[in-house]
């Protein structure tokens, strides 16, 4: 029997089938490519089950070929990885400008992530319902300025006291799997028990000693929404790893970069002092944007601790 992973809490499974959610473990080895993963079953894998004998549970036999996933570093073993979900066709970053302000680095670290498997990504500035300084207001300037003409939509929104969120999101969402990400606190369960009411996620205010968020959610699920698609919560993340991303093809995953690749005089061009580069020459044209071609070089001398 055939099934999606909609919920894992370590050594068992949540499987939703076409008769109902059952429980199922995993039996045995798995070999998984090359990946090194502290999670060797995700949220939105589709599995094959078997019934377990005179049990009411079942077991994971197989599990079909990922089309996606979005990956971090675990943050216990770094050397490890841990998958987010897997199967999904949009990606939500949720981020806010203050308390704490989800920064650049993070997003793009966020969005190469995204462009790897060319998942469409958009950017949810939440909590604009709160008083923000003119400092954190350019911050939300820069954020459209950088990232729309890009093809990410920045779409600011307040999570706990708009009431029109079903009407603005439904549309979007519909038959499809998205993925909410982003750090802890900016509400990513707000959001999803807006939108499926039924799901009633904790939620708990950031701490006010720390101003960051305090882990609420621990694992990730997936929630069904009544209009059809599946919205996927998953706990806040520090930091995002980027892993198995060669230097030659990391520039791939920068849409503004894309374009020039084939036109830099070297073939293995990393576009950082080479002559006749052409992402430096449009680099200083203005064609791509300072702040993001700092996260480019960030993440291209990355501590390189997972190999
Ligand atoms: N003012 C304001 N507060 C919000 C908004 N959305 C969420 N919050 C508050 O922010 C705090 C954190 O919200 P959560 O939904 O728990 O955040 P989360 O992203 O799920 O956090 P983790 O599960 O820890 O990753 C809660 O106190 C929410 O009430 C918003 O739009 N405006
Ligand atoms: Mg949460
Ligand atoms: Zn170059």
């Amino acid at each position: 029997m055939k099934g999606r992973v909609i919920k894992s809490t370590g050594s068992w499974y949540t499987v939703k089938t076409d008769s109902g959610n059952i429980q199922a473990r995993l039996r045995g080895k798995f070999k998984q490519d090359d990946l090194k993963l502290t999670n060797p079953i995700a949220v939105g894998d589709y599995v094959e089950v078997e019934r377990e004998e005179d049990q009411p549970t079942s077991v994971i036999k197989e599990i079909l070929p990922r089309e996606n996933y979005i990956i971090r570093k675990s943050t216990r073993k770094s050397h490890f990885s841990h998958i987010l979900a897997s199967n999904i066709d949009q990606a939500f970053l949720i981020v806010t400008l203050r308390n704490p302000r989800t920064s650049l680095g993070f997003i793009d670290r966020f969005l190469v992530s995204t462009e790897s498997f060319r998942i469409p990504a958009t950017i949810l500035v939440n909590k604009m319902d709160e008083k923000y300084k003119d400092k954190d207001l350019e911050y939300l300037q820069d954020l459209k300025e950088i990232y729309e003409p890009l093809g990410y939509p920045v779409i600011e929104i307040s999570a706990l006291k708009a009431d029109n969120l079903k009407e603005q999101f439904i549309p979007l969402l519909k038959g499809k799997t998205i993925l909410l990400s982003g750090h802890s606190g900016v509400g990513k369960s707000t959001f999803l028990n807006k939108l499926v009411p039924e799901a009633q996620q904790a939620t708990k205010e950031i701490s006010k000693f720390s101003a960051k968020g305090v882990h609420t959610t621990t694992f990730a699920e997936m929630f069904e929404l009544a209009e059809g698609g599946y919205l996927i919560d998953t706990p806040g993340i520090k930091e995002f790893g980027i892993l198995d991303i060669e230097d030659q093809e990391l520039s791939h995953y920068f849409v503004e970069m894309r374009q020039y690749l084939g036109q830099c005089k070297y073939n293995n061009c990393r576009h950082i002092n080479e002559p006749g580069c052409m992402v430096l020459e449009k680099l200083e044209e203005g064609f791509i944007h300072p702040y993001r071609y700092d996260s480019y070089v960030n993440i291209l001398f990355e501590e390189d601790d997972h190999r």
